[in-house]
């Protein structure tokens, strides 16, 4: 039998990362990854953590042509380091970060379909953009456009029932509102409104890409049971949308075969097919085999979440969390927080330690924080809704790194159990993942929180694991049964159990922090 390679990429916050795995029979490994670092690798576009500042905090955008660019260098790295075994690449996947958004004029469009090898695609695409610079999931700026929305759709709750979340912030919705009410030429001017996700995946194929459905529930305009776009968002949402987006496709379309672009410049294969891109998380479900319902795993990133597949499409009473599409079919729950990695940071720099003495603070102070609690909305948060931003605590000497270090992680796992509690799954086990899961004490605190064991899992990308998975699915039309096994498997060794007298006192401490929770969202109303 033949070995058959298949490639995963990830576009996310910070960067753009690969993961080749090959597969030959029943012997499978990952052969080759590597990840391009926007601040790092492209300077010039001036982000930080992947992102442009704005005068406004709750604005964040990135510049789309940033992403094109890291593909290409993305491409040219994978060619050289697959060398003559690219001959073997049948499939290319991806993922990339949910609800941003990329506005193609009409020259956009056409400029998709026929790049010239000879010169790089950024140059030639930079024309195309109506909007040079692309709002992202960390953007908090739509909350009037969001009120708009929710009332045409008849309120919060049948705004979720209709596309799986009450409408928030983020959602690539609300956004395209704003632009549309802001810039209302520069909307005019837009023929197409793409997902980070179609648009890379239109630029892999040298063609206008459609929206994955599990993605594409990310964006409010969708009908989540019939996986395609609902005619009453479309329209409470800005004039003339309907023919600004691009169709919706199941999950395992295969869009095509790779662009003349990368066949010629770097000697990939015309005989290697592109299947559409999905979102980061819906990417995650696969590449953490959370293919059925029952067990749920948290993402700590840029962004952490927690996640699971659900066989039918519940969504939260109260409006927190979202449900979206399964790439495996059916659905999927999440939870998202904004103060992830970039909170964790925060506290870790403010006190002058590196990840060591995080981990160290960490590791000498008491389970409980005495009683401490920390809500770390450093920035404005998604779960629960805070637009003024601004960390609250309780109980804590903010001149003590353990008590700070230990009040932000322990209110970050806290807020994941007390927000994820309407998916209805009894936690027995989670699968971590994401650059945060490397740090074994941050997984203790998550076991004794959620009093359930935690597995980690060896590619900390597991967007990028779960996109080439995927491309695998889709090209061998293989069970996910069969296509999980020597790629999801947890790291021998990597098991935390919960400690029976930590998770009472944190079974205590949740009480007391919801309390604190409550009470501040009430005050930040008044
Ligand atoms: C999901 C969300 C984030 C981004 C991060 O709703 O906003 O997890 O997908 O890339």
């Amino acid at each position: 039998m033949s070995a058959s390679l298949y490639a995963g990429l990830d576009s996310s916050t910070q960067g753009l990362t690969a993961v080749v795995v090959r597969v030959e029979g029943r012997r499978r490994e990952v052969v080759w990854r590597d990840t391009v670092s926007y601040d790092r690798d492209l300077p010039s576009y001036g982000t930080r953590h992947g992102v442009l500042a704005h005068r406004d905090p709750r604005v964040v955008h990135a510049p789309p042509l940033m992403w094109v660019e890291a593909l290409d260098q993305m491409m040219a790295r994978m060619a050289a380091g697959l060398g003559p075994e690219r001959s073997r690449l049948a499939m290319i996947g991806g993922s990339a970060q949910q609800h941003g958004s990329v506005y193609l004029n009409a020259s956009g469009l056409a400029r998709l379909a026929a790049p010239d090898a000879a010169s790089p695609i950024a140059a030639q695409l930079e024309p195309g953009f109506s909007r040079h610079t692309s709002p992202v999931w960390m953007d908090a700026s739509t909350s009037e456009d969001c009120a708009e929305i929710e009332r045409a759709l008849g309120g919060p709750r049948a705004a979720a029932a209709l596309t799986g979340s009450r409408i928030y912030e983020r959602f690539t919705g609300p956004q395209i509102r704003r632009f549309w009410r802001t810039e209302p030429d520069a909307y005019d001017a837009t023929a197409r409104v793409h997902l980070v996700s179609s648009f890379l995946a239109s630029l892999l194929a040298g063609r206008d890409a459609p929206i994955e459905p599990g993605d594409g529930a990310g964006m409010s305009l969708m009908d989540l049971s019939a996986g395609a776009w609902s005619a009453s968002a479309v329209a409470a949402t800005a004039p003339g949308l309907a023919t600004k987006l691009p169709a919706t496709a199941p999950s395992a379309t295969v869009i095509g075969p790779l662009s003349r672009y990368w066949v010629d410049r770097y000697a990939f294969t015309p005989d290697t097919r592109v299947l559409e891109w999905t979102g980061d998380n819906p990417a995650s479900l696969i590449g953490t085999g959370l293919v059925g319902e029952g067990r749920v795993a948290i993402s700590l990133g840029t962004s952490d979440t927690i996640f699971g597949a659900m066989d039918a499409p519940r969504v939260s009473p109260d409006g927190t969390g979202h449900v979206f599409g399964s790439p495996a079919g059916a659905f999927m729950g999440i939870s998202v927080f904004r103060n992830g990695s970039l909170a964790r940071e925060r506290v870790r720099d403010m006190f002058g330690l590196d990840w060591d003495g995080f981990s160290r603070v960490l590791r000498s102070s008491p389970p409980g924080n005495r009683g401490g609690v920390v809500l770390p909305w450093f920035e404005p948060e998604i779960t629960p809704v805070v637009v003024r931003s601004g960390w609250r605590h309780r109980q804590i000497d903010t001149r003590d790194p353990a008590a700070v270090i230990r009040g932000v992680v322990e209110g970050q796992m806290l807020a994941m159990a007390r927000h994820s509690r309407w998916m209805g799954v009894a936690i027995e086990e989670i699968r971590a993942t994401g650059g945060g899961s490397a740090n074994r004490e941050l997984l203790h605190v998550m076991a004794d929180v959620f009093n359930a064991r935690v597995e980690r899992f060896d590619v900390t990308n597991s967007a990028a694991l779960g996109a080439a998975l995927r491309a695998m699915q889709a090209d061998t039309g293989a069970a996910w049964d069969d296509v999980l096994p020597g790629f999801v498997e947890p790291i021998v060794g990597g098991t935390v159990e919960p400690n029976p007298a930590a998770a009472d006192v944190y079974a205590r401490l949740a009480l007391e922090a919801e309390a604190f929770e409550r009470a501040e969202l009430a005050h930040a109303e008044q």
